[in-house]
């Protein structure tokens, strides 16, 4: 079945959904995205979402053509026009079409692109056993050059971590930032359980600020964990009890090979399990609704 995609204030058949070629989000990854979930009907953490989008595109001087509350509702009118409860929203906000120079002020005008589509789950083996990641020698951004908090349209360094993972066999990996600590994932955030307390690097380590990374440091503390922001390296990768992934997409998987070594008896670990139960209740008791499907939703524009 076909899907609507929002394309500039209209929900166009998937087929028709296209862009020019002179659009910079193509000429030169000159956007912004996000990628969103939504569970049984609402939309999660939809807010720090938009706060995270409003300032990746205040960071590279992109004005967003919609007001937060317009977004919104093109967000729902999107999930309600594919009939979707259960979804991955990838939201992007390219500069727009201009001419084969760089100056982003020959683009008149910025193009949002709403794709609502099915989850693809990860296979529930993946959070039974673990998985393996390895530390890539591909590293982070530097911040100082362009900083991971921008969810920009250019993941080239995230790719060139990717093709080593697949290049490995592994799901994942580590990216050390240029001081050679722990930063993130190529698209998820890290955490660490040492001796009952969570470890994760801080937003300085040149990070994106993970809208999960946010909600697992919150559910841990009321379930009276200690957390800290700090660096480390990954040493203490190799010496954690436990180890675990957090992202939109993964939600919290973990992880239990770091390069070849076991990471604390090799098996997904007790505190993991509980967060994962705690990440499961939260996203089932709050987010926006969607709202009603209005039948002949599919042919509005
Ligand atoms: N770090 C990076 C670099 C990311 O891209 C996360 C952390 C997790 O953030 P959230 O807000 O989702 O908790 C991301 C988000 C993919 C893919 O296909 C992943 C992301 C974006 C685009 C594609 O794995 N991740």
């Amino acid at each position: 079945m076909s899907l609507m995609v929002y394309l500039d204030g209209k929900l166009v058949p998937q087929e028709q959904a296209k862009v020019s070629v002179w659009d910079h989000g193509l000429l030169y990854g000159d956007g912004v995205f996000e990628g969103i979930r939504a569970y049984n009907g609402r939309i999660f953490r939809l807010d720090q979402h938009l706060e995270r989008l409003w300032n990746s595109a205040r960071g590279i001087m992109l004005e967003i053509p919609l007001s937060r509350d317009e977004m919104v509702e093109a967000i729902r009118n999107t999930l309600r026009a594919n009939e979707l409860h259960d979804a991955y929203i990838r939201l992007l906000v390219t500069r727009g079409p201009g001419d084969l120079g760089l100056d982003p002020r020959k683009c008149s005008r910025p193009s949002v692109v709403i794709i609502a589509d099915r989850i693809e789950l990860y296979p529930e083996q993946l959070y039974r056993e673990g998985l393996e990641v390895i530390v890539c020698s591909t590293r982070r951004n530097i911040p100082e050059a362009l900083d991971p908090g921008i969810k920009s349209l250019n993941y080239l360094n995230s790719i060139l971590g990717k093709i080593e993972t697949a290049r490995a066999g592994v799901a994942e990996g580590i990216l050390l930032n240029s001081e050679g600590f722990v930063a993130e994932c190529t698209g998820d955030n890290i955490f660490l359980v040492k001796d009952g307390s969570l470890l994760t690097p801080p937003t300085s380590a040149g990070i994106l600020h993970g809208v999960t990374r946010a909600a697992v440091m919150q559910l841990a503390r009321q379930e009276a964990l200690e957390v800290r922001e700090e660096l480390f390296t990954v040493f203490t990768v190799y010496a954690a009890d436990e180890c675990f992934l957090t992202g939109t997409a993964a939600e919290i998987a973990p992880v239990v090979r770091v390069d070849g070594r076991p990471i604390g008896n090799g098996r997904p670990g007790p505190v993991t399990a509980r967060l994962r139960k705690a990440f499961r209740e939260l996203t089932n008791s709050e987010g926006t609704p969607i709202g009603e499907s209005v039948s002949g939703a599919r042919a509005a524009t």
